[in-house]
């Protein structure tokens, strides 16, 4: 049986002799972090310009983190010239947009769709999941029927652009994710309000062209997405599978719960996924994170993943994330 008395003595003995903490009291301590009192907002690729800004809107003028980060996202899914989110996302192998999201506030609520067809919005369809049912995901067509109910309005969301490019790719019907490419756009969005606390959501058409019934990491709390209010939240981009593995934004959260600096938290799931993943050269995955304090870090597996980061005392800039092979 488990003898917490012994248990701390050996601690203690340990410490002394070598002068460290052993691993397990490392590990058990939670790492305080304070709220800086000035707003933040961090989210993935080029289009977290936009989202940024709009995120910004809501900030500036003392809104929540929750309202910043769902009217954030909402600008690249309505973007019919983004091909990875909302309107205008690449199509499954069939030819269906199908769209997934997450959202989750500083009380620890959230709400996700996945396989939503025809909804243009499916972040605000997601925040309308945690606020309005007693449920954290619906799917496909139970949750279009939601949205519907909720006084959402369908659209066709397979532009001309994107059902082009579908019937290119029928040509050969090859499934090969080229990394930067296809998985370029989806948006993870991370955002700290004037009260010091934190929101996230995250949004997707997902992989190009995927097996109908696919779903990637981008609505699935804890992998795509995760805030603990205490500690700071994570999002990630790229192949949702190798996210999934590793439940990545917990994982980088949990760390940074642990200590670590927003960026080297990132680091350390990136390297998690390159230790489980034979395949990893061939991917893309990359994480941000935010911490309580209100410090920033973003790393991935390959060169060319970027994000947008916005705070009180910096304008909206791009920056180029930090990468391991
Ligand atoms: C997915 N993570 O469905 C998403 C794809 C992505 O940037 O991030 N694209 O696996």
């Amino acid at each position: 049986m488990f003898n917490r008395r012994k248990f701390i003595k050996r601690s203690a003995l340990f410490t002394s002799l070598f002068g460290v903490a052993p691993l397990a009291q490392v590990l058990a301590k939670d790492h305080v972090y304070k709220p800086k009192g000035s707003s933040t907002v961090i989210s993935t690729w080029n289009h977290g310009m936009q989202a940024n800004a709009a995120a910004w809107e809501v900030l500036s003028k003392g809104g929540a983190s929750i309202d910043a980060v769902e009217i954030g996202v909402r600008v690249p899914e309505s973007d019919p010239n983004n091909t990875s989110v909302g309107l205008g996302g690449r199509p499954d192998r069939d030819g269906h947009v199908t769209l997934d999201a997450c959202i989750m506030d500083p009380s620890g609520n959230c709400g996700g769709v996945a396989g939503l067809e025809h909804i243009e919005n499916p972040i605000s369809v997601a925040r309308k999941v945690m606020s309005e049912t007693p449920h954290v995901l619906l799917v496909g067509e139970g949750a279009l029927m939601f949205a519907e109910e909720q006084g959402f309005k369908r659209t066709n969301l397979l532009t001309e652009n994107s059902k082009k490019a579908w019937e290119e790719w029928k040509k050969k019907s090859e499934y090969k994710p080229i990394i930067n490419v296809e998985n370029h756009d989806t948006i993870g969005l991370l955002a700290q309000d004037e009260n010091g606390d934190i929101s996230g959501a995250c949004t997707t058409s997902g992989l190009a062209f995927k097996m109908r019934g696919r779903v990637g990491d981008s609505p699935i709390i804890g992998a795509g997405l995760f805030i603990d209010n205490e500690i700071g939240g994570a999002t990630s981009t790229g192949m949702g599978e190798a996210i999934i593995k590793v439940a990545g934004s917990h994982l980088v959260v949990e760390l940074m719960r642990q200590g670590y600096e927003p960026e080297e938290a990132c680091k350390a799931a990136v390297e998690r996924i390159i230790k489980k993943e034979p395949n990893y050269k061939n991917l893309q995955v990359g994480f941000l994170a935010l911490r309580k304090d209100g410090t920033t870090g973003g790393y991935a597996i390959h060169k060319g993943f970027n994000y947008a980061l916005m705070t009180s005392a910096t304008s909206n800039k791009m920056f180029d994330a930090k990468f391991k092979v």
